[in-house]
């Protein structure tokens, strides 16, 4: 599929074939304009059951390939991206709303992940351990589990299904993959690079569709690992269903209310650009993005003073100009979730500095009056542990400004005062407040002096508390898509 929509309807990639099967039919959108991009299959029961079958039957003569020779279809595939990096981020950029830069970083992160994924088939796999015993051998053998489910999420469609997809297909596992039903184009063309790599037959498989196919592949028993991007409502459903099956594994990131803290030994100009990028970029439609700001009370009146004046001039508009700072919403149904957090806030007590969720005509950019707008809504509001403006996720440009008095310690007992636990960041000079923040933040992704986005494929990235269990992605994958053998051989002549 190119980058241009087409009239066909596209299907399910299920043992090396394109496949209809039986379902109805979805289309996807441009969220900037509410254009119809292209129309897709929905994955069945059925078309998941094909796809489990010829997973499972691929396995065997999968995992007898070399570490090397299964990472040189990655390779292709890496080279790919690279390759289609400009139309590949348009792409994103037209399904999901994202700012062009973003589109194309998500591209960028997902070759990186490529990348490190295949070039670890080069590097030493396991560890050689001492024995008590002399003469004896002892060291851990990874070995692959089987069929690895992965369900992925439309706020990076393209870097995420990489970052699940890449680790567990180097290791030796067979996949089946379902794309968010939003990003079903973006899903098509992984589809087909891994088709062009010429993966072998069932080793690589994606059904498009909905939640109930995403249901399907976490339900059956021939799924060894789950691996899931998404909310912590289905996250943790999925957690409790198959963490609860023998011998099965899932592994969840789910989102989180992220906070950041600005210290009274805080710079200023760090401060508000870390808060602007993590509240606004991607449209607050990140896992990380952070949706509470936690300032002391002797930087707060130049803090907000700064921030609100930058949250009313930022450019909101279409995502595919490079001078747009923030792009649409992802859907309509989402727009509303949007606004009732806003309305939340307010019935909760908030004075609202800055409400531009109804966008001025003007703002939206001829041919673009179908888009899901929203623009920044920033409020203060007197701290109080327990409101849910400030426990539950938004997922959208929505940010708190909460005043705090005291040291670190007390802006920390505020930051990780909410039920999520993924990242957070703290801006200050001082670099006692900045240990005290890495050792005591409830969080799986922390950072210093910097906005609290980014990610890097080498270090692990998942969550605490209701933000996840395990590491679906990235560097820690490894463990969910791996089994270990200890094995211990005896070279003496005699058994000890
Ligand atoms: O997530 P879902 P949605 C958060 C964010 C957002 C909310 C809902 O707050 O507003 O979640 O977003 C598949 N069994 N995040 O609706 O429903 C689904 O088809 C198996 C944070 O997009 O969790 C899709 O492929 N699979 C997050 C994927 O799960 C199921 C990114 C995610 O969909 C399923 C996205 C089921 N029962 C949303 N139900 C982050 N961590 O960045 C749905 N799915």
């Amino acid at each position: 599929m190119s980058q241009q929509a087409t009239e066909q309807v596209h299907g399910h990639y299920i043992g090396g074939e394109w496949t209809d099967g039986d379902g109805a039919t979805f289309e996807s959108e441009n969220p900037a304009t509410g254009e119809t991009l292209a129309t897709f299959r929905r994955g069945t029961g059925a078309d998941v059951d094909a796809a489990l079958e010829v997973a499972e039957s691929a396995f065997p003569a999968w995992r007898n390939l070399s570490y090397i020779d299964r990472a040189e279809y990655l390779w292709d595939i890496y080279h790919e991206l690279r390759d289609r990096h400009e139309e590949l981020g348009e792409v994103v950029t037209k399904e999901c709303g994202k700012e062009i830069s973003e589109g194309k970083a998500d591209v960028t992160e997902a070759w990186h992940m490529v990348e490190w994924a295949a070039g670890n088939a080069r590097h030493p796999h396991g560890d050689v351990v001492p024995s008590e015993v002399a003469g004896k051998d002892s060291y851990m053998r990874r070995k692959p589990r089987g069929v690895v489910g992965c369900i992925t999420p439309w706020n990076f469609p393209v870097a995420i299904p990489f970052w699940h997809m890449a680790i567990a297909l180097v290791e030796g596992n067979t996949v089946v993959w379902k794309p968010a039903e939003q990003t079903p184009w973006c899903g098509q063309i992984i589809a087909e690079m891994f088709e062009d790599a010429g993966i072998p037959d069932g080793v690589f498989n994606m059904v498009q569709g909905f939640g109930d196919a995403g249901a399907a592949i976490t339900d059956d028993e021939r799924v060894d690992t789950v691996l899931f991007t998404g909310s912590a409502e289905v996250g943790h459903e999925i957690g409790d269903k198959v963490g609860g099956e023998p011998g099965k594994l899932a592994a969840c990131e789910m989102g989180g209310k992220n906070g950041i803290v600005i210290t009274e030994e805080a710079d200023m100009d760090t401060a508000v650009h870390a808060a602007i990028m993590s509240s606004f970029k991607t449209t607050g439609q990140r896992c990380v993005s952070s949706e509470r700001l936690i300032v002391h009370e002797d930087v707060y009146d130049e803090f907000k003073a700064r921030f609100v004046d930058v949250a009313e001039a930022v450019a909101v508009g279409d995502p595919l100009a490079a001078d747009t700072f923030m792009g649409p919403a992802i859907e309509a149904d989402h727009v509303e979730k949007i606004r009732e957090y806003n309305d939340l806030a307010r019935e909760e007590g908030a004075d609202v500095l800055v409400d531009r969720f109804e966008l001025e005509d003007s703002e939206i950019p001829d041919g673009h009056e179908g888009g899901h707008w929203v623009g920044p809504f920033v409020y203060e509001i007197d701290y109080e542990p327990d409101l849910r403006c400030l426990n539950e996720e938004c997922f959208g440009p929505h940010v708190a400004l909460l005043e705090y008095s005291g040291d670190v310690e007390r802006a920390v007992e505020i930051h990780n005062a909410t039920p999520y636990g993924l990242a957070g960041a703290i801006i200050s000079e001082d670099y006692r407040q900045l240990n005290y923040f890495r050792d005591h933040a409830e969080v799986g992704l922390a950072y210093a002096n910097l906005p609290c986005i980014g990610a890097e494929v080498q270090l692990p990235f998942g969550g605490v508390k209701k933000s996840g269990n395990g590491y679906p992605s990235a560097r820690e994958a490894i463990e969910a898509v791996t089994e270990r053998t200890a094995w211990t051989m005896n070279n003496a002549d005699e058994i000890e």
